[in-house]
């Protein structure tokens, strides 16, 4: 064990667990028997007990460049010392404009503006409400209804969890924003069980949009909101020509169409964005994650340029849009965001997963004959693996598999009883071949 990994490691034992109030986490399992990272590295994070564990997961989704990367160090390192911060509101530093300007080309025409945020939540609010603003300045302010999908994850804050269709994220808080409808989601297994890529079936689901809007009449409906892939309700990749059509659908009745990219987004599935992947251009894209990798919290919302344009109007000294956060383009953000641009182009990673892709199919298809798998799924860098429920006892299986996946030096991420496994896109075939190796072990091992 490293010196320093053994300092940290008395520390975690010695500390206090109870006062930190974890997300997203099963507290007092966690309390009883902590799991900490003290170190990160490329493809591996560094255990408090010194293991090295190979990260399945890019982190949360994010760390696409994978960890401790020396370019995008260097700069959060410089940035901080030469400038830690410059007001977000009337005053401007010249890294958020260069950001922007940057992203911007990434995207397709005419998805040409860009307003930041520090995270995906954050990404999503200001989406629906740019929606909103959007369509009271065109002279359509009843359009003020939001439709999201079932299964659908959007973040935490009260819009994304209104649009957002997992149940338990829902449930403790009420009635949320009014006047939102949802989607069926496309999760088909009697039809789609094992399907390699975009699976066949399911691009009908989309006709369900129709139904909404002679439902609630288009004159009502601000914007559709959809991940491209669903990823935190355990991987659903959209049938082939669903979203074209949703698209379709949304031109003919005037409604704003939202992809919420925060885990497609920079090279998840082989191109820049899911965008480019399905060849859909929605009229907003919301990202956070990989636009940092990770490193240092930011979420950034592209919007068409009709969008842009439709705000500025009126008196030039007015303010166009009453919305912003303290650290919307924040100065370490933005370099840590550039520095992570330059290294995914020197690099080749927005496109990577593309030559990835066969490889880890197959590695992950291959986990098919192990006990209690129902489904396999795949795209880009993004795999599913979906298991049987223990009888009474729903997600105990794959959080057992995350636990002992830990034990064995793999990190991935379960939800429900799914597995699911987003790598960074630095991983070689030699790692790809460890990760479903040990998988195989972990899923013989579990009940
Ligand atoms: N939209 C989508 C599509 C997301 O996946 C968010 C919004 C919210 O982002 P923030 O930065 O506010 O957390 C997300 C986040 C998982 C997992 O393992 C997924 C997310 C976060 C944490 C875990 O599935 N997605």
């Amino acid at each position: 064990m490293s010196s320093s990994a053994s300092a940290a490691s008395s520390q975690a034992a010695t500390n206090n667990l109870e006062a930190f109030w974890m997300p997203y986490t099963a507290n007092r399992q966690f309390k009883q028997n902590p799991r900490m990272f003290v170190g990160a590295k490329d493809m591996h994070y560094t255990t408090a007990d010194g293991r090295q564990v190979l990260d399945g997961t890019a982190g949360l989704w994010c760390c696409n460049a994978g960890h401790g990367r020396p370019k995008i160090v260097e700069a959060v390192q410089n940035q901080v010392a030469e400038m830690d911060y410059a007001p977000a509101f009337q005053m401007g530093h010249p890294k958020a404009f260069e950001l922007a300007a940057r992203l911007t080309a990434m995207m397709p025409s005419p998805l040409d503006h860009v307003f930041f945020t520090n995270s995906g939540s954050e990404s999503v609010d200001t989406a629906l409400k740019i929606a909103l603003g959007y369509q009271r300045s065109i002279g359509q302010g009843t359009r003020t209804r939001f439709i999201g999908r079932e299964r659908g994850y959007h973040g935490t804050g009260f819009g994304g969890i209104s649009v957002g269709g997992i149940v338990a994220n829902r449930k403790q808080f009420g009635n949320m924003l009014n006047g939102v409808d949802h989607l069926p989601h496309t999760h088909d297994l009697s039809r789609n069980a094992f399907s390699r890529g975009e699976p066949k079936n399911g691009a009908e689901y989309a006709e369900e949009l129709i139904r909404l809007v002679q439902l609630h009449d288009a004159s009502t409906i601000a914007a559709v909101i959809v991940e491209p892939v669903a990823g935190s309700t355990g991987v659903l990749i959209p049938p082939v020509g669903y979203l074209k059509r949703l698209r379709e659908i949304c031109d003919q009745n005037g409604i704003l169409l939202i992809f919420d990219e925060v885990i497609t987004g920079f090279g998840r599935l082989g191109t820049p964005f899911a965008v480019d992947y399905f060849d859909v251009i929605p009229d907003m894209v919301t990202t956070a994650k990989g636009i940092t990798s990770g490193v240092i919290p930011m979420g950034a919302v592209f919007c068409a340029k009709k969008i842009y344009d439709a705000f500025m109007d009126g008196p030039d000294h007015l303010i166009e849009l009453f919305h912003g956060y303290t650290y919307s383009g924040h100065p370490i953000a933005c370099a840590a965001a550039l520095a992570t641009l330059d290294t995914y182009e020197e690099e080749g990673l927005l496109t990577r997963a593309a030559s990835l892709a066969q490889y880890w199919e197959d590695g992950l298809h291959s986990l098919k004959d192990c006990p209690n798998v129902i489904d396999i799924r795949n795209l880009g860098l993004i795999g599913a693996i979906e298991l049987t429920p223990i009888d009474g006892a729903p997600t105990k299986r794959a959080f057992s598999a995350f636990l002992k996946a830990y034990d064995d030096g793999i990190l991935i991420r379960t939800t429900g009883d799914i597995i699911a496994l987003s790598p960074p896109l630095i991983i070689s075939e030699a790692q790809i071949d460890e990760l479903f190796g040990k998988l195989r072990t972990v899923l013989n091992a579990i009940d």
